[in-house]
């Protein structure tokens, strides 16, 4: 069991667009697990009005707080947002999660035990011995899979999961982190936090989920993204390798 003192210093980070069907309940069920945690709902101004909804809750939960952006501008800018303002805050286990529960919040704790193991990051992976994906299409699965093969092919970072939101960092590790040097604002924003943390040193671990395709609203991922994740990966290599000829 994890001390009230250990969820009084976490923070976690949603990013939301459109999710009116998910949100109150999945805050209902954090606090849940502790009412000591922060939840920090990053909303792109939804027009179904998620904002808004986490807004009126608010009331209820005084650990509950809600960043309002001006206009959609994808899910790794917003938690970038929201890794600055637990910052602020004191927080010292700091995590990120989908709203649309794909990531069970009964992982919360198996991750921060698994950080006090003395990690600086942990990524609720879909790709190790135990993992399971439920729900997902063919297609889905496929690019996927793929992405992370490729990622880790041209990334080398040894992780298994590359692009799966669920994760817990230590106030170091985002410390760490040279959140000016990030240009992209989607996806590909998970792979650049851990390719900075790898590159330092700093040390990752991975605990096998469960990952529960989304059953209400529907998905963010844009044509673009998909797209932009190739070529993105090759350019944080290619900015890395500039950098490091740059040094010496
Ligand atoms: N603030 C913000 N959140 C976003 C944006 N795009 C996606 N999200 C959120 O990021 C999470 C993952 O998006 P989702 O649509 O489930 O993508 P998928 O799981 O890859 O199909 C969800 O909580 C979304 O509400 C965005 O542009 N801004
Ligand atoms: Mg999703």
């Amino acid at each position: 069991m994890l001390s009230n003192n250990i969820y009084s210093k976490t923070a976690i980070i949603i990013p939301t667009y459109n999710e009116k069907d998910n949100i109150r309940k999945l805050i209902q069920t954090i606090f849940g697990i502790s009412k000591d945690i922060t939840i920090i709902v990053v909303d792109d101004n939804s027009p179904d009005k998620t904002g808004e909804i986490a807004d009126a809750i608010k009331k209820k939960y005084p650990k509950l707080k809600v960043i309002h952006r001006t206009k959609k501008n994808g899910r790794g800018g917003a938690c970038i947002e929201g890794f600055k303002q637990a910052l602020k805050e004191g927080s010292e286990y700091i995590f990120e999660m989908d709203a649309d529960f794909s990531h069970d919040p009964i992982d919360i704790p198996r991750l921060l035990t698994k950080i006090l193991e003395g990690y600086d990051m942990v990524i609720g992976s879909r790709y190790l011995k135990g993992s399971k994906i439920l729900n997902w299409g063919l297609k889905r699965t496929i690019f996927s899979r793929f992405a992370n093969i490729y990622a880790r092919a041209i990334l080398g970072i040894p992780i298994h999961d590359y692009t799966n939101g669920y994760r817990c960092y230590t106030r170091e590790a985002l410390e760490a982190i040279d959140f000016d040097k990030i240009e992209a604002a989607g996806y590909i924003v998970l792979s650049e936090m851990s390719y900075q943390l790898h590159k330092k040193g700093l040390k990752i671990g991975e605990i096998p989920i469960t990952f529960v395709n989304r059953k209400r609203g529907i998905s963010n991922l844009s044509k673009h993204e998909i797209t932009s994740a190739f070529t993105s990966v090759i350019r944080l290599r290619w900015d890395y390798i500039k950098d490091v000829s740059h040094k010496s």
